[in-house]
């Protein structure tokens, strides 16, 4: 079984994060989710609206995700890659290169990032409307 992994906040849940789950689902047949927790998002500059406990149960919903684990360092990939028996990590392209040295433990892809959608793009549309 080739299992892939990916990490994110995937906060506001939109079409751009189902394209890439979509897409690094293909890559393989088993799809781990390594979900930011809030207080990591915070490490991350990023404030969710949505909590982990109910963004983990959104994606939990998603029929290409398989296992949702929670993010909350920037250096437990090596771990979760090795414990997880993980094959590929993929991100999107927005990423490129930042995760190269997990070439070591695993194959690494980066997509295309969707374009015209973004959690940020949400919220400053909704507070203009
Ligand atoms: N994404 C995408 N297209 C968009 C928006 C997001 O392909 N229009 C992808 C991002 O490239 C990322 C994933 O969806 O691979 C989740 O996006 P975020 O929730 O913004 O993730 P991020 O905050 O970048 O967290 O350790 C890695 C970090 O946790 C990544």
């Amino acid at each position: 079984m080739k299992k892939v992994i990916t990490y994110g906040t995937f906060d506001l849940l939109h079409w751009g994060h189902i394209n890439l789950l979509k897409r690094a689902k293909e890559l393989g047949d088993y799809l781990i989710v390594g979900l930011s927790t809030d207080e990591f998002n915070e490490q991350k500059m990023k404030k969710s609206y949505h909590s982990y406990e109910n963004r983990k149960l959104i994606l939990e919903s998603i029929r290409y995700v398989d296992e949702v684990i929670p993010e909350e360092s920037w250096d437990q990939k090596v771990r979760d890659i090795q414990e997880h028996d993980v094959d590929i990590f993929v991100m999107g392209d927005d990423w490129e290169g930042h995760f190269d040295f997990l070439k070591d433990y695993c194959q690494v892809i980066y997509l295309p990032r969707t374009i015209g959608i973004s959690t940020t793009k949400i919220k400053k549309d909704l507070m203009i409307k």
